[in-house]
């Protein structure tokens, strides 16, 4: 990143442009603290907010408990909103499984989750609705029972409302099913009817319009899965397939697309299993939600993109560190190290977790781990750093550090206190941080569990 002069003029045209010149990337997999999957993105009110399963840290087969939330608003750099709804939101569902591929909507000041859980006592699964009054939730089951009963096929429901104010919700595996919802968006009206699904149709269908028109990206082939899209200038079809996005790749099993347009950027979302390989050379669904950035072609088709690589998206707007940042924003954590031999292993780290007032916040933090910020505008200068901490177990110390893990140390803050759980603030001085710059937030103490770390800030000079 830039230093110096360099470091001004960069910021300079940063205000100017509001992108950040030779930026940071966000690294693929975009969420390294959970293995997350089938990355449903919404975005409101100048927000991404990346909703996605999340298979548990021991899962063999599927095992999905609950979902979660992530939110951006440079595309690098992704903040932890925890669990909006889980399987407990719907307790006429099954509740040891199944809380598949999600997505959510907003519509007259609501949000409404969708979701494919199972019933008690069937095998067949169904698709619930939630309500909430805000897109982090907490969701709420409006119906007492699924909005599509449990039929073959009840999987990854997506849904779009047209132009027109009608909503629309597809779904399914191994066939394409849609209805009409009603403007409630909890209730629907007429037949559920079976579309001719495109060529290679698996599951995991994202449905959207964008300008004049109609598409229907998915899990294409099987397996391993790629995705592929199809599109039409209707809501109902017929779809024309129009080519694979992403061919499949032997590393992989499934996928699942997600797709939006944000600040004039167009991105795909998927995900890969480079993680679970990292720790086994056994296939287990511990997926990673992955992302990509790409162009329409000029008559609205997509290109074909290479599989998803450690590189991910340009950062497109800088990190303001004048106000306080939740310490679980995260552009990479230490949680998973790379060396030479292999891409990926499990290294000392931190891992987010909601308190009691569900606010969550970084704990389990151990010696040696760190937190890397993308793209961080110093501006003119920070004169110094706090930090908001609890349960502060000896003395350890968070080292400040630009643009590498070990790159120039701008700050360190001896952290004191005892083990209580009250949140406090800790402040250092801090020099030699001016414009643009990664920063990564190291910490050092003995073993692990050093402190709970909620959120920090940099004064300016
Ligand atoms: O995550 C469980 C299932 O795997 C999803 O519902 C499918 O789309 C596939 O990704």
């Amino acid at each position: 990143m830039k230093k110096g002069w360099r470091a001004g003029l960069a910021a300079l045209a940063v205000m100017a442009t509001g992108v950040v010149p030779d930026g940071a990337q966000a690294d693929n997999p975009i969420i390294q603290t959970r293995f997350t999957a089938d990355p449903a993105p919404l975005v409101h009110d100048g927000v991404v907010y990346l909703y996605t399963g999340h298979d548990e840290d021991d899962a063999e087969g599927f095992w999905m408990l609950d979902w979660r939330l992530y939110s951006s608003t440079d595309m690098v750099n992704w903040t932890d909103r925890g669990s909006p709804a889980s399987l407990k939101t719907f307790p006429w569902a099954r509740q040891d499984n199944d809380a598949w591929a999600p997505q959510v909507i907003a519509r007259d000041g609501k949000f409404y989750l969708y979701a494919p859980i199972s019933v008690a006592g069937d095998p067949k699964t169904a698709i619930a609705v939630a309500v909430a009054d805000r897109p982090e939730g907490p969701f709420r089951d409006v119906l007492g029972k699924p909005l599509i009963a449990a039929r073959r096929g009840a999987i990854d429901p997506t849904v779009a409302i047209d132009d027109d104010g009608q909503a629309y919700l597809y779904w399914g595996n191994p066939d394409l099913w849609y209805v009409r919802l009603n403007r409630d968006m909890t209730s629907y009206a007429g037949e559920i009817t079976k579309v001719a699904k495109p060529i290679d149709y698996q599951e995991g269908p994202w449905f959207y319009k964008r300008g004049p028109h109609y598409y229907m990206a998915y899990a294409s082939s099987c397996c391993p899965e790629g995705i592929g899209y199809a599109m039409s200038d209707r809501a109902t079809g017929p779809w024309v397939h129009k080519g694979p996005i992403m061919d499949p790749n032997a590393a992989s099993t499934g996928n699942h697309p997600g797709i939006i347009d944000y600040k004039g950027h167009s991105y795909l979302f998927g995900f890969h299993y480079e993680l679970n390989f990292a720790l086994t050379p056994i296939h287990h669904e511990r997926r990673s939600v992955t992302l990509r950035e790409f162009r329409y072609n000029p008559d609205g088709t997509i290109p074909r993109l290479p599989w998803w690589t450690d590189e991910g998206v340009a950062q497109i707007a800088t990190l303001d560190p004048y106000r306080w940042v939740e310490a679980e924003t995260i552009a990479w954590t230490s949680r998973i190290g790379r060396d030479r031999d292999r891409p990926y292993r499990w290294a000392p780290g931190v891992t987010t977790t909601s308190g009691a007032d569900g606010r969550v916040h970084v704990t389990r933090i151990a010696d040696r781990s760190y937190i890397k910020i993308g793209g961080v505008d110093f501006g003119r200068g920070a004169a110094s750093f706090a930090a908001s901490v609890a349960r502060v177990r000896g003395r350890p110390t968070i080292t400040l550090h630009l643009d590498r893990v070990d790159g120039p140390q701008i700050g360190t803050l001896a952290l004191t206190g005892g083990d209580g759980p009250d949140w406090g603030t800790q402040t250092t001085a801090v020099t030699g941080a001016n414009g643009v710059h990664d920063l990564f937030l190291v910490f050092h103490g003995d073993g692990g569990g050093l402190f709970d770390f909620d959120r920090w800030q940099f004064r300016r000079q």
